[in-house]
Order: structure tokens, then C-alpha cells, then sequence
């Protein structure tokens, strides 16, 4: 590549940013990867302990990559802590924390002061599962949320505690079987509903919770980088199927994620100050039992000719169509060559627009 070509230098100077050799004089563009090409900050590297088709790893190499290098996180334990730091390797090119399961916010508090006393604009993150974040970490993230603190608390939510061998938590959805909400003859699954986190957090009167699915990556990374510009508390809550507690193929995990989106049982929204200021409509809204069907945790749902299991599923639809109806969820766009998720999606709702 010329020297005088600015396509090369920026590449150069991305390059030597993210502590990359730049390219030797002469080289063409035509010799690098599809990556290089397009170099990214890879805040969370490759050979990590996850299982094959972890929807949480991917979701934090997404939420990293956009969100690095002047980042710091917070991590509370559980499968993405355990799976990313077995002494004495690290899959982490930022600062990183190990925090108990119930203080990831409390820490990252601590390194935010830490750093405004420092006079540093290093962005805080703080990342939990949703055991860490709905039940056992939920005291300090509220305190976290309401003394305002400028942290970007992500929540990588696989609905269940996973490490420690697919328990049940506030976020496992009813009627999905685990290891302590089995299904049985007594029981269809969980018999309680999943927490709706969002609505809490959003009651700090935060500027700006959202959901977020591994299923549309550009939407995820679109809340993440306007998240990275507020400053003060912001959460993200991402739906991050696992192909071992879901017990599903783990070539799945985006078909599952995209499916968990489309029948309406995760809704993608964006609350600003308590109000929903936007929400990813659903052009083709699916039927629940196609979510379902596709996963293990549910298969006690799907057996024919069986009035309990045509009872549940009629109960997740009802809840899937409730949040449909809630949040105005059925999609319609005048916009022919619009495509569901992509980073410009005409959202509408919003006055001040989108990064
Ligand atoms: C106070 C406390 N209770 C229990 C544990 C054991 N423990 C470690 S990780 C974990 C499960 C984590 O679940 P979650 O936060 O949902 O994350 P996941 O592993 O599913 O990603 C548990 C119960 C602990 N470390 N500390
Ligand atoms: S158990 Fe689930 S969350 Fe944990 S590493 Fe495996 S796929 Fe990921």
C-alpha cells in the first residue's frame, strides 16, 4: 500500500493503538484478513475455557470491542469470570477485576471514584450474570445506580446460574426446567415468573437502561456505544443463550437468541429516565412454541395430547403477547429496504436520534 495512502495510515494508526506492528511499506490491503481490514478493539481474545456456542462469551467480545481499550470492568463471578481468567491466563486485553457474586457494583463504584480522583476518563464497566445481577448482586447494583455513579453495568443473562450447575434464579423464565425447578410429575418447570430487572432499574430514573440480544449484534453494539457516551449510571441487560443450560445445539445459540426476540418473550427496549423511548419491532412476530421448541429446558412443554403442557404454553404466549402489546412491539415500517436489527432501522420514538 502507498505510503501516501490515507485508507493506510489510518489502518497504521489503528494498528499501533491497539498494540499492533504497523503493516510493512508496500503491503496491500488485498493481504489481510476480512479482520485486519477492518481492525476492531478485541478487548475479550479467543482461547477462553466457554463451551462451544456460548452466547454469553460472544456477547461480552461484542460489548468489549466496542466499548475498549479505556475501559475497566468489574467482574462478578460466575461463568464468564470463570471461563475467561483460569490462573494464570487471561483472555482480557483491558483492566480487569475479579468481584464476589454480590458486589460487582459496589467495586466498580470504588474504581469509578478511584478514577475521577485520579482525574482519568476511564469508562467503567461492570459485568454480572443474572444471578450475580437479579438476586445475589442486586443490593449493590441498586446502591450503585442510585448514588449515580459513572458505570456501564452490563448483564450477561442466561437465565439460570450456570457455573455452579444450571440452578434456577429470578430470571429463569416459568416453566423451564432446572436442576432446582425440575419438571416432573409434580411440577411443570419454574413456577414463578422471570423478574422484569429493566423495569426496576429503570426505576432509579438512571439515563439509560436497555435490553439487548447476541441475536442482533449492530442493535447491541449501537446501545453499548450510546451507553459508553452517558455520563452516569447505564445498564444493559443482553440475552445470552447457553446451549448447556438451555440444553440446545450449540450451533443454535443465534437461531435461539433471534427466536427469544421474535415471539416477543424477550423485548428489546430502551427506557431513558423511566420512560421507553424505543423499542426493536418485530416484523414477523413468531409463535413462543417455535422458541421453545428448539431447547431442552422446555421439552416437557412440547409433548402432545398433554392439557398441563398446552396449559404453560398457553401461559408463555399469554406473557410473550402481553410484552407485545405493552410495548407496541409489531413492527411496521414504511421503509421497503428496512431491515429488522440493522444499525439503521428507522426506530422512531426518539427526538434526540441515535449514535
Ligand atoms: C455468595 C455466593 N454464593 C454462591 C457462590 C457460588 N457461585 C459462583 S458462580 C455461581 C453462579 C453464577 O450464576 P450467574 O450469575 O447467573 O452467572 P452464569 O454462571 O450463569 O454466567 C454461584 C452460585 C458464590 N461464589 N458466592
Ligand atoms: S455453561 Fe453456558 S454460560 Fe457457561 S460457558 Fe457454558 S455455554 Fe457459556
Amino acid at each position: 500500500m502507498a505510503e501516501h495512502d490515507p485508507r493506510g495510515e489510518r489502518l497504521d494508526e489503528l494498528r499501533r493503538k491497539f498494540g499492533r506492528e504497523p503493516l510493512p511499506p508496500g503491503a496491500d490491503q488485498k493481504e489481510l484478513t476480512p479482520r485486519e481490514a477492518q481492525p476492531r478493539f478485541r478487548g475479550l481474545e479467543s482461547g477462553h475455557r466457554a463451551c462451544q456456542g456460548c452466547g454469553e462469551a460472544l456477547a461480552a467480545r461484542l460489548v468489549t470491542e466496542c466499548a475498549g481499550p479505556d475501559v475497566m470492568i468489574a467482574n462478578a463471578t460466575g461463568c464468564l469470570e470463570v471461563f475467561t481468567t483460569a490462573w494464570p491466563q487471561s483472555s482480557w486485553r483491558v483492566p480487569w477485576m475479579h468481584s464476589l457474586f454480590e458486589n460487582a457494583g459496589a467495586i466498580a463504584s470504588g474504581m469509578e471514584a478511584a478514577m475521577k480522583a485520579k482525574g482519568k476518563n476511564t469508562k467503567v464497566l461492570a459485568f454480572g450474570g443474572d444471578g450475580g445481577t437479579y438476586d445475589i448482586g442486586f443490593q449493590a447494583l441498586s446502591g450503585m445506580l442510585e448514588r449515580y455513579h459513572n458505570v456501564l453495568y452490563v448483564c450477561y443473562d442466561n437465565e439460570a446460574y450456570m457455573n455452579t450447575g444450571i440452578q434456577r434464579s429470578s430470571s429463569t423464565p416459568h416453566a423451564a426446567t432446572t436442576t432446582t425447578s425440575p419438571a416432573g410429575k409434580e411440577r411443570m418447570g419454574k413456577r414463578h415468573l422471570k423478574k422484569d430487572l429493566l423495569a426496576i432499574v429503570a426505576a432509579h430514573h438512571i439515563p439509560y437502561a436497555a435490553a439487548a440480544s447476541v441475536a442482533y449484534p449492530a442493535d447491541l453494539q449501537r446501545k453499548v456505544r450510546y451507553a459508553m457516551g452517558i455520563e452516569g449510571p447505564t445498564f444493559l441487560v443482553i440475552h445470552s443463550p447457553c446451549p448447556l443450560g438451555w440444553r440446545h445445539d450449540s450451533a443454535l445459540t443465534i437461531e435461539v437468541a433471534r427466536r427469544g426476540v421474535e415471539c416477543g418473550l424477550f423485548p428489546l427496549v430502551e427506557i431513558e429516565r423511566g420512560a421507553v423511548t424505543n423499542v426493536m419491532p418485530i416484523r414477523k412476530v413468531r409463535p413462543v412454541t417455535d422458541y421453545l421448541e428448539l431447547q431442552g429446558r422446555f421439552s416437557h412443554l412440547m409433548t402432545p395430547d398433554d392439557a398441563r403442557a398446552e396449559e404453560e404454553r398457553a401461559h408463555l404466549q399469554a406473557l410473550a403477547d402481553h410484552n407485545i402489546q405493552t410495548f407496541g412491539l409489531r413492527g411496521d415500517t414504511p421503509d421497503a429496504g428496512d431491515t429488522q436489527a440493522s444499525s439503521s432501522v428507522g426506530r422512531g420514538g426518539h427526538p434526540a436520534g441515535r449514535v
